[in-house]
């Protein structure tokens, strides 16, 4: 078969690229304002079809959302078959083919990359697309569509679902009879597998309390429902800013990414909170979750992707060592330059702690390294992968003991409850709830397996962000010259001082990181970092004066 340059004119014409936009495929895809991407889905649409077919008729997933952003934005970002992200060197080849500015430079663009890697045509191709709850993610798909069809690809539409629920899928239709079998490709699958897992896994052990669930007006709040229904009196969740009727509602006021950023209760939440109940808020995608709870002085108290991580590798390694399985799995965390010193100190002890740079694909080909990778970001992007080698282990184990024997059956049914493919918030808050369950903590006991150092993060605007540079998974800069030796002779004189400085990946800034033994030396070593910014680029020290992120 050759290429359709027929029909991929055709399409290609309905689907005009806007002559001033620049296209950035980065580390959540293509990501703007909705009204921005008609051109963009349906290239995205062309190259899913070319990849599948490059992978010999392997599904690929495309998943249509702008996570937490505000309802305004749309994006698109490219699942591979394992259900992982898109393979870092076809970022630059979807980059490539949003900004090429005809038709007839499209279509040469196509060719060339068809050409580089020799694909052959005649492979089908499978597509298995989604979408979350924005109204502009309706055209954009009939886009996407369009692009399906100029190539001729199966395209499996699953409507709206959760970020984690399409990766999930798209890695049980690649997997389906294979030794490697995921689970059964289908919503409904998914909802059983996991709330079967965390049903057996809770047996016993005494009921969580009522659980508020942010929804953040979001997609989440569907499998919510689809869980709630499984689950029954396993758990009762309490849905809030459950509003999909208002699309100006999504993420507003509410959501992990403003409960991280504001380090407070959306105003939702917070008058509904008895002293000591936790809730959780999930993102616009349902792909982070963050927990928190009132303390007794009715404060705000996070439990943010560190306290996570914490709580959820200390359990599997209990589990790991109560079944006897110590020298025969090895559990590690991954986290990044972000991770509280606390949470660093707290956890090296008990495991080995990797530490790579911001973005989930590094964390998550880290978390590969280990018999059982444990990954979260503080801002509540995480899941646990478990290797091959650890399923063989888990599948011949003879455990000696009773005990063994429930420790060995609790491990078996992690990989069940655990979406592995990308961070899950729901399948990471069943997660929680059932280690919560297991170690009959509270909110408060959690919070106390370590104290937080405080901390401040800033985010300056700078003329340019690609002058800086960092090295050691994004903990020292090496551009601008000197710059780091001018932040460290400043943090050396704070006991338990610690900053770092890195360009956004997302946003035109340099974000400054800084954690001390008080907030006020947090503080201030944040803004004198930002003030060296300021005096060495010209940058403007705060997007709006005085604003702390
Ligand atoms: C993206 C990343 C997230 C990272 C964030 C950092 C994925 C799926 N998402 O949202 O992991 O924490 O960018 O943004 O990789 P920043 O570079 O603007 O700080
Ligand atoms: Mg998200």
């Amino acid at each position: 078969m050759s290429l359709p340059v027929e029909a991929l004119a055709r399409y290609s014409d309905l689907h005009p690229k806007l002559s001033y936009e620049k296209f950035h495929y980065g580390t959540a895809g293509f990501r703007m304002a909705g009204s921005l991407l008609d051109s963009v889905m349906f290239r995205v649409g062309v190259l899913a079809a070319i990849r599948s077919k490059r992978l010999e008729g392997k599904t690929i997933g495309v998943m249509v959302t702008a996570s937490h952003n505000p309802p305004v934005d749309n994006g698109v970002k490219l699942v591979d078959p394992r259900g992982e992200m898109l393979e870092a060197s076809w970022e630059r080849h979807a980059t490539v083919l949003a900004n090429t500015t005809s038709t007839d430079e499209f279509i040469d663009a196509v060719d060339k990359l068809v050409k580089t890697y020799k694909i052959n045509l005649d492979h089908p191709a499978n597509v298995l697309y989604a979408r979350d709850t924005r109204p502009s993610g309706v055209e954009l798909v009939a886009a996407l569509e369009d692009g399906l069809k100029a190539m001729g690809a199966n395209g499996r539409n699953e409507g709206v679902q959760t970020t984690p629920i399409l990766h999930y899928l798209v890695r049980c239709v690649n997997t389906k009879g294979t030794p490697e079998a995921y689970g059964e490709d289908t919503v409904e699958g998914y909802i059983k597998s996991t709330a079967d897992a965390f049903k057996k896994l809770i047996a016993g052990k005494p009921a969580p309390p009522p659980l508020v669930v942010d929804c953040a007006n979001g997609v989440g709040y569907v499998a919510l429902k689809q869980f709630a229904e499984y689950l029954g009196p396993a758990i009762t969740f309490i849905p809030m800013n459950n509003d999909l009727e208002n699309a100006a509602a999504l993420n507003s006021d509410a959501g992990a990414d403003y409960v991280k950023t504001n380090q407070k209760f959306p105003p939702s939440i917070a008058p509904v909170l008895a002293p000591g109940q936790r809730a959780c808020s999930l993102d616009g995608d349902a792909d982070r979750l963050i927990y928190y709870y009132l303390n007794s002085r009715k404060q705000f108290r996070l439990l943010d992707g560190d306290k996570i991580a914490a709580l959820v590798a200390g359990f599997i390694t209990d589990l790991v060592k109560g079944a006897g399985l110590e020298g025969q799995i090895d559990v590690g965390l991954v986290q990044t330059a972000y991770a509280n010193g606390a949470s660093t100190k707290y956890l090296e002890k008990r495991l080995p702690v990797a530490c790579v740079p911001t973005g989930v694909k590094h964390l998550h080909r880290a978390a590969l390294r280990y018999g059982v990778g444990v990954y979260f970001e503080a801002n509540g992007h995480g899941t646990v992968v478990f290797s091959p080698a650890t399923y063989e282990v888990l599948a011949s184990y003879q455990p000696s003991t009773p005990t063994q024997a429930t420790y060995l059956e609790y491990l078996n049914l992690l990989p069940k409850l655990i979406n592995q493919t990308i961070g899950d918030a729901l399948s990471d808050m069943l997660l929680v709830e059932a280690v919560l369950a297991h170690k009959h903590y509270t909110a408060l006991e959690w919070d106390s397996i370590y104290i937080d150092l405080p901390n401040r993060l800033l985010k300056v605007v700078v003329p340019n962000r690609n002058i800086f540079q960092t090295e050691d998974a994004e903990r020292r800069l090496v551009h601008p010259e000197g710059m780091q030796k001018l932040i460290d002779d400043h943090v050396k004189k704070f006991e338990s001082g610690r900053a770092f400085v890195r360009p956004s990946g997302t946003e035109n800034v340099v974000r400054v990181y800084a954690e001390a033994s008080d907030q006020g030396q947090a503080d201030q070593i944040a803004l004198k970092i930002a003030g060296i910014i300021y005096d060495e680029t010209g940058g403007d020290p705060f997007e709006r004066p005085g604003e702390f992120l």
